[in-house]
């Protein structure tokens, strides 16, 4: 990209998300920020806080559970009760007065949480009885993951019956579409790896049975909402909650080629490790998937302003999504586009708490 006083790439332009038209190609990927109420209600911050970014071309809510065996840690919120679904509804009416497109992640966290956040203090379930490494974030703060319990297969009608509800409460709350979380190592992503998936029912073994949780649950979100309204998030290449696989390659190729058969409007890839690196050595080309997929194709992870310009300029990418800049940023692509500096978000406020380092970053007038 040249170096003039605006940014002159087509990532500040209108296009087309399916039906929808977004008023350019940056996306406010999905942040948790662990703010909800009780019973996972989404807090009344949160209107402040999406509609102060709703200049995102579209924004993507926060990973929501999508039933209370979903969640996995304090303070998310749900997309399962009526009373979810009104608090949402103010945020998704307050953010489309203001000209926003906005979108839900449709969550289920699997063996990533802890009996103190579970029903009745159960263990938290997975496609097979493996511990992960790492801690859950409760409200007696950090505690090590346990060993889960595994899905029985008769159950899993159940598993995909929790992402149709949510789909149906999520149009009920006036998103303009969903987004399923099949990355980072929660339950679809579990049930893809063979790390984690090592069941031999129909859900598991084989390619095709490790896809299959994933097609039901995007056949059900698709039957909710066609699938010009869905997209799907991968991190084909992460290892983000002790998530491995023995031939990723050959996994999300299979994937996304079954996933064409949806026409979802768009694949959301993480394209290194979650939060980090986004050139793993040994690892394949995300590129081979976007190539692959008939949909926009929206990369995320670690992006700034001369990446996505690149990213644009080389067909690289329909869609760039920006995660931490948008946390301290709320008017991220006003700044991208003149150029002007970003500020760092304060990591001591990134998860719970109020309105400080939530809805308290200025813009660039306000500072
Ligand atoms: C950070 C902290 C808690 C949850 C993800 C939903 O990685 C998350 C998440 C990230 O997708």
């Amino acid at each position: 990209m040249t170096n003039t006083e605006t940014a002159k790439s087509d990532l500040f332009s209108p296009v087309m998300l399916g039906p929808i038209q977004l008023a350019n190609r940056i996306v406010m990927a999905p942040l948790t920020r662990s703010r909800a109420g009780d019973h996972d209600v989404p807090s009344e911050l949160a209107i402040e806080y999406y509609v102060q970014r709703a200049t995102a071309g579209l924004i993507i809510a926060e990973a929501t559970q999508v039933s209370p065996q979903g969640k996995g840690y304090v303070f998310t919120p749900g997309i399962y009760s009526d009373d979810q679904v009104q608090a949402w509804k103010k945020i998704t009416s307050a953010v489309h007065a203001v000209g926003g497109k906005i979108f839900l992640q449709l969550w289920h966290v699997g063996r990533i949480s802890h009996p103190s956040l579970q029903p009745d203090g159960a263990l938290p379930v997975a496609p097979s009885a493996i511990k992960p490494e790492g801690q859950a974030y409760t409200t007696a703060g950090f505690v090590p993951l346990l060993t889960p319990r595994a899905l029985a297969t008769s159950e899993m009608p159940e598993i995909v019956q929790q992402y149709r509800t949510g789909a149906e409460n999520a149009l009920a709350a006036g998103f303009d579409g969903v987004e399923i979380h099949a990355a980072n190592g929660y339950l679809l992503d579990q049930f893809l790896r063979d790390k984690t998936n090592q069941r031999n029912d129909a859900y598991g073994g084989s390619i095709e049975n490790r896809a299959r949780l994933l097609m039901e649950v995007t056949a059900a979100v698709v039957g909710v909402w066609g699938g010009e309204r869905v997209g799907i998030r991968l991190s084909p290449v992460s290892t983000f909650g002790d998530i491995a696989d023995s031939n990723p390659e050959a996994l999300f190729t299979h994937v996304v080629k079954a996933l064409n058969h949806f026409n979802l409007v768009y694949l959301h890839v993480i394209e290194g490790e979650t939060g980090g690196a986004r050139n793993l050595p040994g690892a394949f080309d995300p590129q081979i998937l976007h190539r692959l997929f008939n949909g926009l194709y929206m990369a995320n992870n670690g992006y700034d302003l001369n990446l996505a310009a690149d990213a644009r300029d080389e067909q690289r990418a329909d869609l760039v999504a920006f995660g931490r800049p948008f946390i301290s940023n709320p008017d991220l692509v006003e700044r991208l586009r003149v150029k002007a500096p970003l500020a760092e978000p304060d990591p001591a406020t990134m998860y719970g708490g109020g309105a400080a380092g939530y809805i308290d970053y200025p813009t660039m007038k306000t500072a």
